[in-house]
C-alpha cells in the first residue's frame, strides 16, 4: 500500500488497530527520553510498576531543566536520576552535557524509530525521520515497562516546501509561517509531514528547528524524510550504520496540503503572548528591545550559534540591552571553542549561560519589569520568562542577533552580507558525559539514592459514579500548562514533591486557588478551547488531582494534557453545546453523573437549577483507567492479574 512516511513508520509499529484516521491505535515504542523536570516523577512511576529493567531498545535520561541548584533540591533530583538510570539500564546524560532534544538528535535519534519523551518538544527528533511524540511521564514509564502507547491515528498534512530560503531567512521563519497559517490549535489530531523539493535545501538541524516548534500547533508530531542529507549528518556524527532511507511513496496521499514557497519567506516574529501570533518583522517595525536571548531546543545548534558569532564579529551588544546565549550541547560549545567563534561571542559581550534550557523555562535571566525580550525560543506565554509583565517575542537567531547589535527590533536583511560559515565534515564526538547502561548483574546491585526532595507518590482511589462539588475556577480559551502549573526558578525544583508543588497550581491566574480547593475539598475546573496547550508536564494534572479536582469541563483539550488527565483519574469532559460554558460560574455547586463513562454525561448545576449535556472522547480503555483512579493503580492491577494467571 502506498504510504507517507508517517504511514510507513506507523505500519511497522502498530500492535492494535489499523490505518483509520481518528481510530485509536496502540504503538510499539522503540525509545524513550526523559528530562529531569518530568523525569523524577516518571521514574518513581516506573519503580511503582515494578519492572527490573527497561524493556525498550534504549531509553535515555537527560538533566537540562532544573540546573540552577539554588539549594539541595535539584542536586537531590540529579543524584536520584543518575542512580535510577544505573539501576534500570538507562543511558544517563549528566548535567552540563546539554539540552535533551539537541543531544538526542546528535547522539541517539534513529530514522524510522518510534520515540516518546516526557517533554512536549520530543518531536525535534522528527528532523532525522524519527516518529517522536511528547507524552506524560506516566506514559513514558509504561513504555519503558514495555507497554504500547496509544494515540488516535492522525490526519497527515503534507507541508510541501518549494524553493530555497534567502540569506538571513532561516528554518525558524518556516515554522513561524506554519504557525501564522494554522495557529496554536491547527495541528491537533494531525502530523505535519514535510515534503517537496525545498526539503533538500534544509540541514538536519534546520529540520529539527521546524519539527521542534511544530509542537506549538498542537500536532501529534512533525516529521521530515530521511534522505542523503540525513545520511551525511549521521555519518558526521559517527553514526552511519544507524541510517536508513525513509521517503514517501510517489503516489502517497496526504489528507491536506500546505504549500510554502521558501524563496518568498521573510523574517518572521511571534508577538506576545502566543507562538501563533505571528507577523513579519517588517510589519512590526522598530520597537525598543531590552533583552535578547538565544538558545533553547529550537535554536541552539552549531549552525545557529555560528551565524550569531559571525554576525557579532567585531561588534558589541547594544548598550541598551542584555544578550544571553544558552548553547544546545557540549558538542556545539567544543566546536565554537575550537574554531575561535566562541571568542567572538565573549568579545561582543554576550552573557554565555550553561548548555541547558535556562531562560526558556524561567531558570534565570528573567527580563526587567515591563521589558521587551526577543528570544529564539518556542514559547512566549505570559509570565513564562519569570516576569509577569514582560513582553516576549519569538524569532530566528538572525533576527535576534541583528536586534542585539542595534538595540531595537531589526530586520537582519539590513545588516549587510550574510556571514559565510564553515560547518565541520565530522562533528567532535565525545560521549564522556553519557553514562551507559550497566550489565544486569551490576545494575541490580545499584542503590537508589533519595534525598528529602523526593516525596513518595500520592495514591488515588477509584472514581464514584457521581461526582459532586463546587467549581473551583473558571478560565478562558488557550489556557496553557504554564498557567495551570507554573515553572521557573522557584517552583521547578518542587517537581519531585507533589504536596509542595500543589500549592502553586494556577498561581498566576488565581492566587487563592490552592486555598479554595482545600476549603471546598476539591471540585471542578471549567475552561474554554484548547485547554492545557503547551508542555507535557503531568504535574498540571497530578497536582490538581492531589487537591481533589474530579473533572475538567471545557470546550476542547490539547492532546498531551488530555492524556495526562486520564492518567491521573481526572475526568476530561467537553460541552455538547459550547454556549453552556456561560451557564456555569465559579463556586456553583455541580453534580455530574459519569456512570461507566460509556456515553454522554449529565451535569446538574444545583446553584443555577440547570442541566447541561457533556461529552468526551474516551475509549473503553480510557474509561476503565479513569474509573480505577488513574493509570498507575490500573497498570498495577493488570500486572498483578497477569502474575496470578501465570502462577
Ligand atoms: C517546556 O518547555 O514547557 C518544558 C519545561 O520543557 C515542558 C516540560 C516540563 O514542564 O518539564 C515541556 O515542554 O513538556
Ligand atoms: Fe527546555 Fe525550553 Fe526546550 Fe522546554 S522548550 S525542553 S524548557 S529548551
Amino acid at each position: 500500500m502506498a504510504g507517507t512516511i508517517t504511514e510507513k513508520i506507523l505500519d511497522r509499529h502498530i500492535l492494535e488497530g489499523e490505518r483509520i484516521r481518528g481510530a485509536e491505535v496502540a504503538l510499539h515504542i522503540d525509545n524513550t527520553l526523559t528530562q529531569d523536570a518530568t523525569g523524577t516523577m516518571a521514574y518513581l512511576q516506573f519503580e511503582a510498576i515494578g519492572m527490573d529493567r527497561v524493556q525498550t531498545q534504549f531509553s535515555v535520561s537527560f538533566v537540562d531543566h532544573n540546573t540552577l541548584q539554588t539549594d539541595y533540591k535539584n542536586a537531590d533530583d540529579h543524584r536520584f536520576l543518575q542512580s535510577i538510570a544505573q539501576r534500570y539500564g538507562i543511558y544517563f546524560s549528566r548535567p552540563g552535557n546539554g539540552i535533551c532534544h539537541q543531544l538526542f538528535l546528535e547522539r541517539f535519534a534513529r530514522p524510522g524509530n518510534t520515540l516518546i519523551g516526557s517533554d512536549s518538544h520530543t518531536p525535534t527528533a522528527g528532523g532525522i525521520g524519527c516518529f517522536a511524540m511528547g507524552a506524560g511521564g506516566l506514559d513514558v514509564a509504561c513504555a519503558m515497562a514495555g507497554a504500547p502507547f496509544r494515540i488516535k491515528y492522525p490526519q497527515i498534512v503534507g507541508v510541501r516546501l518549494i524553493g530555497k530560503l534567502q540569506p538571513w531567512v532561516s528554518a525558524k521563519d518556516v515554522i513561524l509561517e506554519v504557525l501564522r497559517r494554522i495557529d496554536v490549535k491547527g495541528g491537533v489530531g494531525k502530523v505535519l509531514e514535510y515534503c517537496g523539493e525545498g526539503v533538500k535545501t534544509l540541514s538536519v538541524t534546520d529540520r529539527a528547528t521546524i519539527t521542534n516548534m511544530g509542537t506549538e500547533t498542537g500536532c501529534t508530531t512533525s516529521i521530515f524524510p530521511s534522505d542523503e542529507i540525513t545520511k551525511a549528518f549521521m555519518e558526521s556524527q559517527g553514526r552511519a550504520e544507524q541510517w536508513v532511507e525513509l521517503l514517501p511513496d510517489a503516489d502517497a496521499v496526504y489528507d491536506e496540503i500546505i504549500e510554502i514557497d521558501l524563496d518568498r519567506l521573510e523574517p518572521m516574529i511571534a508577538l506576545p503572548h502566543s507562538p501563533g501570533n505571528v507577523k513579519t518583522v517588517r510589519e512590526v517595525g522598530k520597537i525598543k528591545v531590552d533583552q535578547v536571548s538565544i538558545g533553547s531546543c529550537t535554536n541552539s545548534s552549531l549552525r545557529d550559534l555560528k551565524i550569531v558569532a559571525n554576525a557579532l564579529k567585531g561588534r558589541t551588544v547594544h548598550a541598551g540591552l542584555h544578550a544571553t546565549i544558552s548553547p544546545g550541547s557540549r558538542q556545539v560549545v567544543e566546536h565554537l571553542v575550537e574554531s575561535g567563534e566562541y571568542l567572538e561571542l565573549v568579545r561582543a559581550g554576550v552573557r554565555i549561560m550553561e548548555n541547558a534550557c535556562g531562560p526558556c523555562i524561567g531558570m534565570g535571566c528573567a527580563p526587567s519589569s515591563g521589558a521587551v525580550s526577543v528570544r529564539t525560543f518556542n514559547r512566549n506565554f505570559k509570565g513564562r520568562s519569570g516576569t509577569a509583565d514582560a513582553d516576549v517575542y519569538l524569532a530566528s537567531p538572525e533576527v535576534a542577533v541583528a536586534t542585539a547589535i542595534n538595540g531595537y527590533l531589526f530586520d537582519p536583511r539590513e545588516l549587510g552580507a550574510f556571514p559565510e560559515i564553515q560547518m565541520p565534515d565530522q562533528y567532535l564526538v565525545n560521549d564522556n558525559m553519557i553514562l551507559k547502561p550497566l550489565p544486569q548483574q551490576e545494575a541490580s546491585a545499584v542503590e537508589i539514592i533519595r534525598g528529602p526532595n523526593i516525596a513518595p507518590l500520592p495514591v488515588f482511589s477509584p472514581l464514584d459514579d457521581t461526582l459532586a462539588g463546587k467549581v473551583l475556577i473558571k478560565v478562558e480559551d488557550n489556557i496553557t500548562t504554564d498557567h495551570i502549573m507554573p515553572a521557573g526558578a522557584k517552583i521547578l525544583p518542587l517537581r519531585s514533591n507533589i504536596p509542595e508543588i500543589s500549592k502553586y497550581v494556577f498561581e498566576a491566574v488565581d492566587s487563592q486557588f490552592y486555598h479554595t480547593a482545600k476549603e471546598c475539598s476539591g471540585g471542578f475546573i471549567v475552561g474554554g478551547e484548547n485547554y492545557g496547550q503547551g508542555s507535557s508536564r503531568e504535574h498540571a494534572a497530578l497536582a490538581p488531582k492531589y487537591l481533589g479536582v474530579k473533572a475538567v469541563i471545557v470546550k476542547s483539550f490539547a492532546r498531551i494534557h488530555l492524556a495526562n488527565l486520564i492518567n491521573f483519574g481526572i475526568v476530561p469532559l467537553t460541552f455538547v453545546n459550547p454556549e453552556d460554558y456561560d451557564r456555569i460560574d465559579k463556586l456553583d455547586e455541580l453534580e455530574i453523573e459519569i456512570g461507566n463513562l460509556k456515553g454522554n454525561c449529565t451535569l446538574h448545576n444545583r446553584t443555577k437549577g440547570v442541566t447541561i449535556e457533556l461529552t468526551h472522547t474516551l475509549s473503553p480503555l480510557d474509561a476503565e483507567i479513569l474509573k480505577a483512579g488513574g493509570k498507575l493503580p490500573w497498570i498495577k492491577k493488570v500486572m498483578e492479574e497477569r502474575k496470578q494467571s501465570y502462577e
